[in-house]
């Protein structure tokens, strides 16, 4: 389908040439443009300017060889990358990602969308992201120390606490963080803040290992107050296992909602009673083992093999494992079941089918740059204590949380009345409000 503007068409076309094959990318930046329609025929300087043409063009793109030596003394060797993608706001701010799946693709399209997720926290962020195709499943902790320290190695030349922030994201929790932490102090000789989800002993942030989960729940608790509704007795359905969904169904339990699913690559678990989130924490956070077990543990419960789990009918739909996981027939499904609420805490989950289908259902759709930037605001919130050297209690982090949840959907909101006449389209809202604030500083600093 086409964009619906000359100019951001031509443009699609040449990215599309220059960055030949790379899908998920090419996804990510047509998205954009789409939202993109009404601002330009509003204000036109914004192509006299270049700054589009200048926002799809990474800043600086990283790639390196991380060589390892494995238990078995074998040297292994994959592919490091950093995409430092947009400055214009503050240091680069983004996760590192751990997944075979890890490719320039990858990198690029979550680094783009970093920079509008950041631009939308209200905090002074710019947008990176990172990682390798190291695998970190059926690795020892020796193993996965080896790798990260080599990782580090390469990566501390291009990082610091003022220039390039890194974080976790897939495959990347407190065990990677720690590793990286303790190789970039060694080299460099200096206790920064050059990492957040560190550990509360070296400067971590409380409630950064649940700030996205339960910043996506705050997100969906605006989503259902503006229809005069809240998680009280709905039914969620949630997929992904990970850090995002495990605290994302925390959040909704105690909101008063029932969650009836968990899931990982290999299949979901449907609990009738309830997912127990001490159980999945148990089989995921401390275990590393499958999802799977679940079953095995909780009567009642199934587990079954396979992508099924957007057919278990349900109020709100939680997507928070990996991008492109809920096509347009899940969106069906989905749709035909009753679900009213969908707001993704993973990037990118919801394929362009899907969307477009719940934007034409009346299904609430919260996209993932503002419903699960609750995970990088609160990265913003540890920048800040290391910065004072103090550390704020659980409590004032959580509503500092809460409050930026709220302010991200309001201006969401704002933007999409303003362009779309549709306040409900937050999709366009988020897209908007993060591109002016980044397009407006580009203009002022220059041309760079
Ligand atoms: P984790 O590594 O903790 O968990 C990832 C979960 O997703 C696992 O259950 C994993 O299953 C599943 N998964 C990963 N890849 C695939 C795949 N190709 N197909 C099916 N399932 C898959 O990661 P997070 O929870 O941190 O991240 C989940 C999503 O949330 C990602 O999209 C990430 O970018 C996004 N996100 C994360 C933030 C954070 O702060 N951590 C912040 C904002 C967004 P398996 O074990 O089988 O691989
Ligand atoms: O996708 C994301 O926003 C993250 N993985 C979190 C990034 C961060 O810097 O906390």
């Amino acid at each position: 389908m086409e964009i619906k503007n000359q100019y951001l068409n031509d443009l699609l076309v040449k990215v599309t040439k220059r960055n030949a094959g790379e899908n998920e990318f090419l996804q990510a930046v047509k998205e954009v443009f789409e939202s993109l329609v009404p601002v330009v025929e509003k204000r036109p300087e914004l192509i006299s300017s270049g700054v589009i043409e200048r926002l799809v063009e990474p800043e600086r793109f990283i790639q390196f060889r991380v060589a390892w030596t494995d238990d078995k003394n074998q040297v292994q060797v994959n592919r490091g990358f950093r995409v430092q993608y947009n400055g214009a706001i503050g240091p680069y701010k983004g996760g590192l990602r751990l997944h075979p799946s890890v490719c320039s693709s990858v990198i690029k399209f979550l680094g783009f969308e970093q920079v509008f997720k950041n631009s939308l926290t209200g905090l002074p962020m710019g947008g990176g992201k990172g990682g390798s195709d190291f695998d970190p499943k059926g690795k020892s902790d020796m193993e996965v120390m080896r790798f990260c320290q080599s990782f580090m190695t390469e990566l501390c030349k291009h990082i610091g606490p003022d220039t390039d922030v890194p974080a976790g994201d897939i495959g990347v929790g407190g065990r990677e963080i720690g590793f990286m932490f303790g190789q970039y102090k060694r080299l460099r000789n200096e206790f920064t803040g050059v990492l957040t989800g560190k550990g509360l002993t070296y400067g971590g942030s409380l409630a950064r290992t649940q700030a996205t989960g339960y910043g996506l729940c705050y997100f969906v608790n605006n989503m259902l107050a503006a229809k005069n509704t809240s998680f009280k007795g709905k039914t969620v359905v949630i997929s992904g296992s990970g850090n995002v969904a495990i605290y994302a169904a925390e959040k909704a339990i105690q909101l008063g909602a029932k969650v009836v699913s968990v899931s990982d690559s290999a299949g979901y678990i449907y609990d009738k009673n309830g997912i127990n989130v001490g159980v999945v924490q148990q089989i995921k956070e401390v275990e590393r083992g499958r999802i799977k077990e679940y079953a095995t543990r909780v009567p009642g419960s199934v587990y079954t093999e396979g992508n099924g789990v957007w057919s278990i009918p349900c109020d709100i739909a939680l997507p928070c494992a990996t991008q492109n996981e809920l096509n347009g027939d899940d969106a069906a499904l989905l749709i035909k079941n009753g679900v009213k609420f969908v707001a993704e805490g993973a990037n990118m989950p919801s394929t362009p089918e899907a969307v477009e289908a719940f934007l034409a259902n009346d299904v609430f759709f919260g996209p993932a740059k503002a419903a699960n930037a609750g995970g990088v605001a609160t990265s913003g919130l540890e920048m800040s204590q290391n910065s004072q050297r103090l550390s704020w209690t659980f409590e004032e982090v959580d509503a500092k949380l809460e409050g930026i949840m709220k302010a991200i959907f309001d201006n969401s909101t704002k933007a999409a009345a303003e362009y779309t006449n549709n306040a409900d389209n937050l999709v366009a809202g988020a897209n908007i409000a993060g591109f002016l604030k980044v397009a407006n500083t580009m203009i002022a600093q220059g041309v760079l």
